[in-house]
């Protein structure tokens, strides 16, 4: 077994080390949400704009409920390799901006403790579209949520997102302590309104004053992320292993395309992020439509239909042709509702997206992407239909990704063979469908589900049309040769 990756550690020259001292430099992050996704993201732009810029802005890191990334990270002083797959040999680097990783489940008063240190000024999030506690079609707190619930009745002693947030501006307001700055991170439109919209609503049901303070002097800018992070396998181990001659439990892979669009709005500091390649604009808006539409609608689309037909990766889903066809259709049509970005060819945007999809050396699990459908449908899917629908443009795109996503929500592939879908609504949808199996009455139960679907989307006869004649046909004839009909029908 070789040496475990810690500060002390000699790298090949191949590998490229932080090119700072990271000991010499003092957090200044607070990050919820230590998954794949933040080190293969904001961790590496930190990582450069440390380098770049200096400053006081490492990253502590937590996450709230499991314990593996602190146990991954803590022995190895906060180090990490990434390996970023492209053509050819990966590319590696050690990403030393992560200074401390807690568990929520074990670290918590250290946790609330870091919270109101002044030495904190940004608190960024990835815990995924159903770790806030947000009711999103109502805009505030959850009160249904678990987290949100058990922090409302203890406001004291939280631990969940909402709670630990407004907590923490309570202490730091009594204290005389300026806010931080808090940057949603997740792939929602508009993350920083709707977090903003969470945080307020959580603080106005325990004490309205301590509101009308967050909602004046709080900032929670919004951004637009994205780069292809694949889950850990054995291979991101072992490929850790031969590149660094180290082990690394904390590793991640990832792709060689980064980006992050955000909005300039933190008046408690930030790091150099834009020297790190950050995009800083007033109005984030457009781009977060543009990638959610494009990039994670397109994505969901091939996760429920390549799931359901065999494919396991998202770039042998690319290699099928009928699949492809549907994928470049779905783009276009999903670019077709949006409006001009000044400086952005859809159409470019569109091929570089199939390219990334494609990659050969990213193993991206068509599974991984269809989890938690009921969070990510609305604004990947559903939103782009109804705007489609209301100027006249084709709907069928989406149809038939909402009746791939009804289809999976079945729980059994054609034969017969059953998965966890991985939804927090698991059990309602089951229980809706119950024992539903015709098109009409499958969209029928789950359109029912709470939240999920705009009324004015259900109430189109035309949407409901395409919707369960693209279902039938894959009940009837199988899913492979329902997207092979499809496609067919585009080509024609
Ligand atoms: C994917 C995203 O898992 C998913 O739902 O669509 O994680 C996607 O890979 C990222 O948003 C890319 O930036």
């Amino acid at each position: 077994m070789p040496p475990r990756l810690n500060a002390s550690s000699k790298l090949p020259d191949t590998v490229a080390m932080p090119a700072y001292t990271p000991a010499k430099h003092g957090e200044g992050i607070l990050h919820l949400g230590l998954g794949a996704f933040h080190r293969a993201h904001q961790a590496v732009y930190t990582d450069d704009a440390l380098a770049l810029a200096g400053g006081d802005w490492r990253i502590l890191g937590v996450s709230l409920r499991s314990a593996a990334p602190a146990e991954e990270l803590a022995p190895q002083d906060g180090l990490y390799t990434l390996i970023i797959r492209g053509e050819g040999e990966p590319r590696v680097r050690v990403i030393g901006s992560i200074s401390r990783a807690l568990c929520g489940k074990t670290d918590i008063d250290e946790i609330r403790r870091a919270l109101a240190d002044p030495s904190i000024r940004i608190v960024s999030l990835t815990v995924t579209e159903k770790g806030y506690g947000i009711d999103r079609a109502a805009g505030g707190a959850d009160p249904d949520h678990p987290a949100v619930a058990a922090d409302l009745a203890s406001p004291d002693a939280p631990t969940g997102v909402l709670g630990l947030i407004v907590q923490a501006l309570k202490a730091r307001r009594a204290a005389g302590t300026p806010p931080f700055t808090v940057l949603s991170c997740d792939n929602l439109p508009e993350n920083g309104v709707m977090l903003r919209g969470g945080v307020v609503d959580f603080a106005r049901r325990l004490d309205p004053e301590l509101a009308d303070w967050i909602e004046s002097a709080v900032a929670f800018p919004s951004c637009m992320v994205d780069r292809i992070t694949p889950a850990r396998t054995d291979a991101t181990i072992a490929d850790a292993e031969r590149l660094t001659g180290h082990s690394d439990a904390a590793v991640i892979e990832t792709e060689p395309f980064t980006q992050w669009v955000v909005e300039e709005n933190f008046p408690a500091g930030r790091p150099a992020w834009d020297k790190a390649g950050a995009l800083f604009v007033k109005d984030v808006a457009p781009y977060e439509k543009m990638k959610l539409r494009m990039l994670n609608g397109a994505h969901s689309m091939l996760a429920y239909s390549g799931f359901l037909a065999g494919q396991r990766y998202v770039r042998d889903a690319m290699a099928d042709p009928d699949l492809r066809t549907l994928i470049e259709r779905h783009l276009s049509a999903a670019a077709a509702t949006l409006d001009p970005l000044p400086g952005i060819d859809f159409g470019e945007y569109a091929q570089d997206l199939s390219a990334r999809f494609a990659n050969p050396s990213i193993a991206h699990e068509t599974y991984q992407i269809a989890m938690d459908g009921t969070q990510k449908l609305p604004q990947r899917v559903l939103g782009p239909a109804l705007a489609a629908l209301q100027a006249g443009q084709p709907v069928r795109p989406f149809a038939f990704a909402t009746a791939a996503w009804m289809r999976y929500c079945l729980g059994r592939k054609d034969d017969g063979e059953t998965y966890a879908l991985r939804d927090p609504l698991e059990a309602e949808i089951a229980a809706r469908i119950g024992t539903a199996d015709t098109a009409e009455a499958i969209f029928t139960s789950l359109a029912a589900l709470r939240g999920v679907f705009p009324e004015a989307l259900m109430a189109a006869p035309e949407w409901r049309g395409e919707v369960v004649g693209a279902l039938a046909g894959m009940l009837e004839s199988g899913v492979p040769a329902a997207i092979h009909t499809e496609a067919a029908s585009v080509r024609a």
